[in-house]
């Protein structure tokens, strides 16, 4: 019993120590995109939600989305279907270059037209966890 109560604190400790929960997948999306500068310009924003076009017609499907943020492992996978739902601002059940400046702007929270990693981190984290 004791010893299973060691183990279970092993394994919270070290699910708690994982940076962030979603570290990676935020590196993944920003340092990725973001260039030598540190910050997300409307161009490298729109090419991270692109890379899910996988048939590269400029509109990312529902089906493209929800596979791709499953495959590459980004949070919450069940909530995909969600998150299109999100970030569909021009309601035509596409992703593409007419949904993407309204994205932008609300990571923009200065409104500076650049998305800093604080912005970046900060809206990540409040769109795509529970
Ligand atoms: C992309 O989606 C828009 C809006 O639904 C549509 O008008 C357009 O034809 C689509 N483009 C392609 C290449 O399917
Ligand atoms: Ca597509
Ligand atoms: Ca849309």
């Amino acid at each position: 019993m004791r010893s299973l109560a060691i183990i279970a604190v092993a394994i919270i400790g070290f699910v708690v120590a994982q940076p962030g929960g979603g570290g990676q997948n935020f590196n993944n999306f920003f340092q990725r995109y973001a260039g030598n500068d540190n910050l997300l310009q409307q161009n490298e924003f729109a090419r991270f939600w692109l890379h899910f076009d996988d048939n590269g017609d400029g509109n990312v499907s529902k089906q493209e989305f929800d596979s791709g943020w499953r495959q590459e492992g980004f949070p919450n996978p069940e909530n995909a279907p969600l998150y299109f739902l999100e970030l569909d601002i021009v309601r035509d059940e596409v992703l593409n270059s007419q949904d993407f400046p309204h994205i932008f702007h609300l990571f923009d929270e200065d409104g500076n037209g650049a998305i800093s990693e604080r912005e970046a981190r900060y809206n990540w984290n409040a769109y795509f966890s529970d």
